[in-house]
């Protein structure tokens, strides 16, 4: 059997499979160290402490590690090939998602954005090990290819507290894929690759923290919850 395809080894590659499926895999960028840091700073946020557990956004204005991770010497070199210059940081958001908590509704992160197609990706780390029971991601392969696609108010009824208002129109002909990954792995997606996450199912919490990069210098919608802001990242010199 082949050995798999990463940007460690054969980025050329590993560019030309995201490009045709709108996102990747790129295993062992972290550390079980370095995820374990990152829980621990996620546990001393505020909707830790209180106990909701609710999803938080922009944490990197909260506590540097999340800026140390959003820098990450190789997160930010594949980012510089997918958004096609210098990145900087956008947005970032924690999700501890504790058991039975609903997943995030179907969705192209650039519907929220408005970015060039070609300047916005983002890179969603598990830092622990995530499948469909735990609330895991789906994703369809290659939708990036058509773009902004219309969505439709969501269905409100249920456990919410993760959905979105608005999700995407999925054409009844696309195949989903689910998404099982390795904590210390990175999942890097186009800004219109069509995606959304399950529920948890398992008995424990299923950490995850989005980041989202912007080619330095271009236009994006801050959005009024979100309150995105450009910010430069700790770039090795
Ligand atoms: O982690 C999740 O449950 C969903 C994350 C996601 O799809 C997003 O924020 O774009």
């Amino acid at each position: 059997m082949s050995a798999p395809i990463t940007f460690a080894t054969n980025p050329d590659a590993a560019y030309a499979q995201f490009l045709e499926d709108g996102f990747f895999i790129e295993p062992d960028v972290l550390t079980a160290a370095e995820c374990d840091q990152i829980i621990a700073a996620a546990e001393r946020l505020p909707t830790a402490r209180d106990g909701t557990y609710t999803p938080m956004m922009n944490v990197h204005k909260l506590d540097e590690t999340f800026v140390d991770i959003m820098s990450h010497p190789t997160i930010v070199g594949i980012m510089r090939r997918l958004v096609n210059g210098t990145p900087c940081g956008l947005h970032t958001q924690m999700f501890f998602t504790p058991p039975q908590r609903a997943g995030l509704g179907v969705h192209q992160d650039n519907y929220f954005v408005e970015a060039k197609a070609d300047a916005f990706a983002s890179a969603w780390v598990p830092l622990v090990d995530v499948t469909t029971e735990n609330g895991g991601l789906y994703a369809y392969p290659a939708s990036h290819k058509d773009g902004p696609l219309p969505v439709a108010v969501a269905d409100t009824t249920g456990d919410k507290r993760q959905t979105i208002y608005e999700e995407t129109v999925v054409p009844a002909h696309w195949e989903k894929r689910d998404i099982s990954i390795k904590r210390g792995s990175v999942l890097f997606l186009h800004g219109y690759n069509v995606h959304g996450s399950y529920q948890n199912t398992s008995q424990n919490k299923r950490y995850v923290i989005l980041n989202t990069y912007i080619r330095e210098g271009e236009a994006f919608r801050p959005g009024s919850t979100a309150k995105r802001e450009q910010f430069p990242l700790k770039l090795a010199s």
